[in-house]
């Protein structure tokens, strides 16, 4: 990729962008919530669209010249419409946070109560975490996952909602392996008379797939980001029933955002045409397979995985159960030395500080973009296990990065 004319203009950051594109043509991305977008949604997030100012929606905008970004806009609720099957969508929130940001300021007022799945079992910063504005806004009380089996206890969620009585239960989560049973945790809603909101955040591509079940038409909100599994332009969703439909949408504008980007909300449109066609599926199945296989050959390694096992695009790895001494941080840290890209992250029942943890959270989505397949994560697989078995070894680590390289240059990335 070449980046003539900023490298005219600032060759600093031209220099930033060409050294980013060979850091992922070079390195295994896995962190479970990033994924590489076609040139094509990148070509559209670049394009004119920034310089566009359209607050309001298609047809009814605050200002003129919007002919073309309401085309853009309306090409992209289409499509997500017919990915998802939402009555009503809102392409606008600039992330999937902000998404969960329109739900919340669309029904609740400050002080209602969240009911929300802990932080350190899988839910995420804007789910309620008191560092975060929803926490600050709202009053929030978490479920959890039961720490045996590591799935979601319905059970005391229900239990749990019936004595808090939350006026919103929100479900789906940033590192939680299985399937969820929306139903279970609709029901869970339903104790409480409260509404319930589903994040997909990280299985949007996944449930347009077919792949994992869906909550639209269970839960009455569901909000996602647009650059995870379902590789479109970078920002956020919201969908929902018609009858909510002017509350979801003046809570994004005016009530949270200003000027939507239009530059984004066109890597959307582009984005969410590529996961119509037939080969998006293969994509998702893939991706499916893939975190299975690493899932398994770890375990073959003696890894212990956070539910035993996946259904999902990520495994979470419970380095307690095998590497008692090696944190999640210094994982992370030895996998990126030989070139592999992940995170770490804390498991239920966590000990340790949020920076240190005790697990690595690992994703296949970007891999399978670039054509891994069940041989490539065996392989992938043998290579975190022998780098975690040996985090202060200097040649095991050169010979792993030797083998992260082959595995790069035989599925290269935007060629
Ligand atoms: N930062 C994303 C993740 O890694 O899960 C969630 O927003």
């Amino acid at each position: 990729m070449k980046y003539d004319h900023v490298r005219e203009v600032d060759p600093d950051v031209a220099d930033a962008l060409s050294a980013e594109v060979d850091r992922q043509r070079d390195t295994l991305a896995m962190i479970a919530s990033e994924n590489h977008v076609s040139e094509a949604v990148l070509e559209a997030q670049g394009s004119t669209l920034t310089n566009k100012y359209a607050e309001g929606y298609p047809g009814e905008r605050y200002y003129g010249g919007c002919e073309h970004v309401d085309t853009v806009e309306e090409l992209a609720i289409e499509r997500a419409k017919e990915l998802w099957g939402a009555d009503h969508v809102n392409v606008q929130p600039h992330s999937g946070s902000q998404a969960n940001m329109g739900v919340y300021l669309a029904v609740l007022d400050p002080g209602d109560k969240i009911l929300s799945l802990d932080l350190t079992h899988g839910g995420h910063l804007s789910h309620g975490h008191h560092v975060n504005f929803a926490g600050q806004l709202y009053d929030v009380e978490h479920y959890e996952v039961d720490t045996e089996t590591g799935t979601i206890d319905y059970d005391a969620l229900l239990d749990h909602a019936r004595e808090f009585e939350p006026d919103i239960v929100v479900s789906g989560y940033s590192a939680y392996p299985r399937q969820v049973e929306w139903e279970r945790i609709q029901a869970a809603a339903d104790v409480a008379d409260a509404y319930h909101l589903a994040d997909i955040a990280h299985i949007t591509g996944l449930v347009a797939a077919g792949e994992h079940p869906s909550p639209v038409g269970v839960a009455d909100f569901v909000t996602g980001s647009t650059h995870k599994t379902i590789r479109s332009g970078r920002g956020g969703i919201i969908m929902c029933d018609e009858e909510y439909a002017d509350d979801v949408d003046s809570a994004v504008i005016p009530g949270m955002q200003g000027g939507p980007l239009m530059h984004n909300v066109a890597g959307k449109a582009v984005g969410f045409k590529e996961a119509l066609q037939p080969e998006f599926e293969e994509y998702a199945a893939q991706t499916v397979k893939n975190a299975e296989v690493l899932g398994e050959q770890l375990q073959e390694h003696g890894f212990g995985l956070v539910s035993g096992g996946t259904d999902t695009h990520l495994v979470l790895v419970d380095l307690r159960e095998s590497h008692e001494d090696v944190t999640g941080k210094e994982a992370e840290q030895a996998l990126e030395d030989v070139g592999i890209v992940l995170n770490a992250n804390t498991v239920p029942g966590e000990t340790r500080s949020p920076f240190v943890t005790s697990g690595i959270r690992a994703g296949t989505p970007a891999l399978t973009t670039r054509g891994f397949d069940a041989d490539d994560m065996r392989e992938v697989g043998d290579l975190i296990a022998k780098v975690v078995d040996n985090v202060d070894d200097e040649d095991v680590r050169a010979d792993a990065a030797e083998r992260v390289q082959k595995l790069c240059d035989a599925n290269p990335l935007y060629e």
